[in-house]
């Protein structure tokens, strides 16, 4: 159905927001979504988060809160944190979070006190801006220790992370992060906190689609707490939640609420229920094995095309590339493919010599175009597009043949019934 139709009030009451919607919906479909962190979210999942869950406050949990008419917000939530807690074979979850990075803060706020020492990956390496960056309230409250990965195989460095635990004794072990292709080793981060005594939180925002799935190794079982978004793999709402071993229950709970957030989106709670739901299903475990499978075509075919795949290749939905193969710094790269309606974003390497806003690379994903219907042959084809764009910078033919190669396959592929607004 047509976005004026659907949204023919919004149209009436502000045109202005709706033209932009509008906009934004055009773009969406007429580009290829590359980038690792977003996806389509199901119609069911829109449906929800659109849905009048958005006008009741409900500060507390299920059975204690601290407002009236709660009843059918508490079955919701219910239903939300259940789901969670099958979907991922966990002991407690909590689904107000309103974000990723509002779950990590509640897991800071649940066992550390300000200043205490925190172990992470560093975000140039491949963390994410709040485990531990300066410029970050995790950077200025506590006290962030690094770890990198090796040069030599740009995987992490297990010895490294065992060094820097025995020496500085962090209260907090960190894994998980936003740029990192690879499989984690949650067995052997576990074995390291055990060691100095610090608890250990994985947080799998990026890859919990593969997780709920089975084709990305689970920290559940060896994390005291687990941390995520719902919206990048996972295909859900925007939003967060935090699973947990059932003796840190009441703490993280506590420090969600009061601690960390006031009234939680309940819209978005109900979105969730319905997102995890959905990854339950079988349909979901083959989308998710496709998107892993186009990952590693896309790796291998721009490896074949001369790109330096940092790694080597990739374990999961994310491909960094090392673009200065072809003479470029990650923020040219993002330029040049988004003016051919390729959306990417450029991304530093391991130790990049350019700054953040510049970079030496791009992160290109699979989720999006992998619900779009995308397999391995597609993904060749974008693969051979992005290399073809990225090597002939000036040139204007390419510019346009790649144009219109990219109208074509977005069309052949448009978004899927069941995804579409
Ligand atoms: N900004 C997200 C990403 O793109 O990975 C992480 O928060």
């Amino acid at each position: 159905m047509s976005i004026s139709v659907i949204f023919s009030d919004l149209r009436e009451a502000d045109s202005e927001v709706f033209e932009v919607i509008a906009k934004e919906e055009i773009r969406q479909r007429t580009t290829l979504n590359l980038i690792a962190s977003e996806n389509y979210a199901p119609k069911a999942v829109l449906q929800a988060t659109a849905s009048l869950m958005t006008n009741k406050y409900a500060e507390g949990y299920p059975g204690k809160r601290y407002y009236g008419g709660c009843q059918f917000v508490d079955e919701i939530e219910n239903l939300a944190r259940e789901r969670a807690k099958k979907l991922f074979g966990a002991e407690h979850a909590n689904v107000q979070p309103h974000s990723g990075t509002q779950a990590n803060m509640a897991v800071y706020f649940a066992v550390l006190k300000p200043g205490d020492t925190i172990l992470a990956m560093e975000l140039s390496q491949g963390g994410h801006l709040s485990h531990g960056s300066p410029v970050n309230f995790s950077g200025k409250f506590y006290n962030p220790v690094y770890y990198t990965v090796s040069r030599e195989t740009e995987m992490i460095d297990y010895d490294l992370v065992r060094d820097l635990a025995r020496k500085h004794k962090p209260k907090l072990i960190i894994a998980g992060a936003s740029s990192y292709p690879r499989a984690i080793d949650s067995k052997i981060f576990r074995e390291i906190a055990d060691e100095v005594g610090a608890y250990f939180m994985f947080d799998m925002a990026h890859y919990a689609g593969l997780i709920a799935a089975g084709v990305y190794p689970s920290p559940v079982k060896w994390a005291d707490f687990v941390t995520s978004t719902t919206h990048k793999t996972l295909r859900g709402p925007r939003g967060g939640f935090v699973l947990s071993k059932k003796k840190l229950a009441k703490k993280i709970d506590k420090a969600v609420f009061p601690g960390a957030q006031g009234g939680p989106l309940m819209h978005v709670i109900a979105a969730k229920a319905v997102a995890f739901k959905l990854a339950m299903e079988e349909e979901f475990k083959e989308y998710q094995k496709q998107v892993v499978a186009n990952a590693k075509t896309l790796a291998e075919e721009l490896a074949d095309q001369g790109f330096r795949i940092v790694s080597g290749g990739t374990d999961s939905h994310m491909v960094l590339v090392d673009v200065r193969t072809v003479g470029l710094t990650g923020a040219q790269a993002e330029e040049l493919l988004e003016e051919v309606g390729i959306v990417v974003n450029k991304n530093l390497i391991p130790f990049d010599p350019n700054p953040p806003r510049v970079a030496s690379g791009i992160r290109l994903g699979t989720p999006a175009l992998t619900t779009r219907g995308m397999k391995e042959d597609e993904i060749r084809e974008v693969a051979k597009l992005i290399a073809k764009r990225l090597k002939n910078p000036e040139s204007e033919t390419v510019k346009e043949e790649v144009t219109r190669k990219v109208r074509e396959l977005a069309e052949a592929f448009p978004i899927p019934r069941g995804f579409e607004f």
